[in-house]
């Protein structure tokens, strides 16, 4: 992506109805380092949309979608905590195209219910692509469909629960370096309380 411009991050933006950065590079939040508890870049209420951004580094905790929502065209330089964290109790989220490097732990965390869609999408020395939440405080049935992305050094696509009914649709997916990947890590999760 090719960047248009610089936009000075001070405290987390909150969007609803669509964001169209344009391009502009936005730029800090948070450490970049694996403190849970950082600010997200984006707050994103129910059904809003951001769109055209480049999310540089540090990144805090990435996006965070309040609701349903949709990430179109966003690339993480350097992606913090996590990327993007989903936690609508129903429905369907998208993330279409973009992409995102140097996630030590994971891209997309889905905390909340209903369906993460993920197509044509890039990412580059990642933990997971994608896990449903294994400890959060409520054991929802998770879905994620995941089409057309190219994964350089991942070590997982997605991670999913399997007692709590978690599904995964995969489709189209091109492993580079990725002798050692696991394509979805299976796991017990565990509810708090
Ligand atoms: O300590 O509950 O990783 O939203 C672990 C947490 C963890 C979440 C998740 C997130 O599951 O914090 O980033
Ligand atoms: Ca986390
Ligand atoms: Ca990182
Ligand atoms: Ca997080």
């Amino acid at each position: 992506p090719t960047k248009t411009g610089d936009v000075t991050v001070t405290k987390t933006i909150s969007v609803s109805g669509t964001r169209d950065g344009g391009m502009k590079r936005y730029c800090c939040i948070g450490d970049g380092g694996q403190g849970e508890s950082q600010p997200a870049m984006f707050d994103l209420a129910d059904g809003a949309t951001l769109k055209n951004v480049i999310i540089g580094s540090p990144a805090g905790d990435g996006v965070h979608c309040e609701g349903r929502c949709t990430l179109q065209n966003v690339w993480w330089e350097d992606v913090g905590e996590d990327a993007a964290t989903f936690k609508g109790t129903s429905g369907d989220s998208y993330v279409i195209g973009g992409g995102a490097k140097s996630a030590s732990d994971k891209v997309f965390q889905h905390n909340g219910s209903g369906t993460v869609h993920i197509s044509n999408f890039y990412a580059k020395t990642i933990g997971k692509l994608y896990r449903a939440c294994g400890n959060c405080s409520t054991s929802y049935k998770r879905q994620v469909v995941v089409d057309n992305v190219i994964l350089d050094s991942a070590k997982y696509v997605v991670g999913i629960n399997t007692n709590w009914g978690d599904q995964a649709t995969l489709t189209h997916i091109t492993l580079i370096n990725g002798k050692s990947a696991h394509v979805c890590a299976e796991y017990k999760g565990a509810p708090k309380g």
